[in-house]
């Protein structure tokens, strides 16, 4: 009965402290539907490197969207920005291997070409548009 009375008496002035400041509930509710707007509407897309080809190779995307490369080849392979030999530095997997995979997220717009560093002959493009 004791902790009883306690929890009570906490919780009467947890309610006084609360309604002794009126202008604070307001604030919290408008802050998290803002921030949860750009998570729903960022995607993904899956670009398998296999046989020597990026498969698309070419593809056009929304500004937010992520595209994951899986090397599915028994060699080590690259997605380096750029046209080769020459890398234009937005983004550089570096070499991995089969099984691997690596992402990256396209948050401005324009054309990334981009290619393996070990074989000039695997080239994909990237078409990155405004929503
Ligand atoms: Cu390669």
């Amino acid at each position: 009965m004791k902790y009883i009375s306690i929890a009570m008496a906490l919780s009467a002035i947890l309610v006084s402290v609360a309604c002794g400041t009126p202008s604070a509930p307001p604030a919290p509710t408008a802050v998290p539907a803002a921030t949860i707007q750009p998570t729903a509407a960022s995607k993904t897309m899956n670009i398998d490197i296999k046989l020597f080809t990026y498969k698309p190779d070419s593809l056009q995307v929304p500004v937010g969207t992520t595209i994951i490369w899986t090397n599915q080849d028994a060699i080590e392979h690259s997605v380096t920005n750029g046209t080769p030999p020459n890398p234009a530095g937005a983004f550089d997997s570096g070499l991995f291997t089969q099984g691997k995979t690596f992402s990256f997220t396209f948050t401005t717009p324009g054309d990334y070409p981009y290619f393996c560093v070990r074989h000039n002959s695997l080239q994909g493009t990237i078409k990155v548009v405004a929503q």
